[in-house]
């Protein structure tokens, strides 16, 4: 992990298994970002992978293979992931490969997602004898509807990143040389707004994702009016009203 001027740095690195998430990798990362969330110098998190061939090709197989079912349910399998979904800060994903099975599950775990022109997107699980465990029957068919859902998990098809952004399932196609730089110039711009502003914004769109729509805004105007209470609501609008640049203070 490398902190980079306000942004976390987190990169898998087992470029011998193409960064396959063992367990070992889901522990540390997870409780990476957590410590991340916690420390007011960092305000927006990255995660990618190692080299240019892999984001990440899946779970690790060598280490499910053996598993039994006793095994998977006491020892939690695959749980330790949900520790991402209490992350407040914005996490986003710089896609540089393959993006696999847990991979592309890692991938719609973050909140904002872009890939350079040669990623590759699959859920292949099926042809292992297994459905996804990390999460793609449930948040494909939010961030990609029933069709495409259906489609990458029931046929395992491997999409290309133009597809991906077509689809939904990223918000950014750039070539492999630009795709740090342009992670962290997204990231910088988060950086620059008020934390709590920020993670206010994250936490009413993943609401709106779990409740009715009318529950969704109701959550939102609350979000919203409590904005009110913050300095950086005041510093903001008057920075707006005298022309300057917002000096935010997460207060
Ligand atoms: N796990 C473990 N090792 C892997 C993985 C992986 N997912 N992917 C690649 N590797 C290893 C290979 O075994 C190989 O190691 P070795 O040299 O020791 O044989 C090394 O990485 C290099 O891989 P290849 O030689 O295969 O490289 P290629 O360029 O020929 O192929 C591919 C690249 C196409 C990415 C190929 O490696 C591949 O198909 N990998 C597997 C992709 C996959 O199926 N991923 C999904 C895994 S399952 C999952 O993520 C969710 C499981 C949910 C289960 C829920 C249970 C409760």
């Amino acid at each position: 992990m490398v902190t980079l001027e306000g942004v976390g740095i987190l990169t898998v690195t087992r470029p011998e298994a193409l960064n396959a998430l063992n367990s070992e990798v889901a522990q540390q990362l997870v409780e990476t970002a957590k410590g991340l969330d916690g420390d007011r110098s960092v305000r927006a998190i990255i995660i990618t992978g190692q080299g240019s061939k892999a984001f990440a090709a899946g779970a690790d197989i060598k280490e499910l293979a053996s598993q039994n079912y006793s095994q998977a349910y006491n020892g939690r399998l695959l749980e330790t992931w949900r520790g991402l979904d209490g992350v407040r800060k914005p996490i986003l994903a710089a896609v540089n490969g393959f993006a696999l099975g847990g991979g592309c599950e890692l991938v719609m775990m973050c909140d904002i997602a872009i890939a350079s022109e040669t990623a590759t997107f699959s859920q292949p699980e099926l042809s292992l004898g297994v459905i996804p465990g990390m999460g793609a029957t449930q948040r494909l068919i939010r961030t990609v509807g029933k069709a495409k859902a259906m489609d990458m998990i029931l046929t395992g098809r491997r999409i290309t990143a133009a597809e991906a952004e077509q689809m939904g399932l990223i918000s950014r196609v750039v070539p492999q040389e630009q795709l740090m730089p342009e992670a962290l110039k997204i990231s910088r711009a988060i950086a620059k707004c008020s934390a709590p502003v920020v993670a206010k914004a994250k936490d009413c769109i993943k609401r709106g994702l779990e409740v009715p729509l009318s529950e969704g805004l109701r959550y939102e105007m609350r979000e919203f009016w409590s904005c009110f209470a913050l300095q950086d609501q005041k510093n903001g609008m008057a920075a707006f009203l005298q022309k300057q640049n917002p000096v935010f203070t997460d207060g």
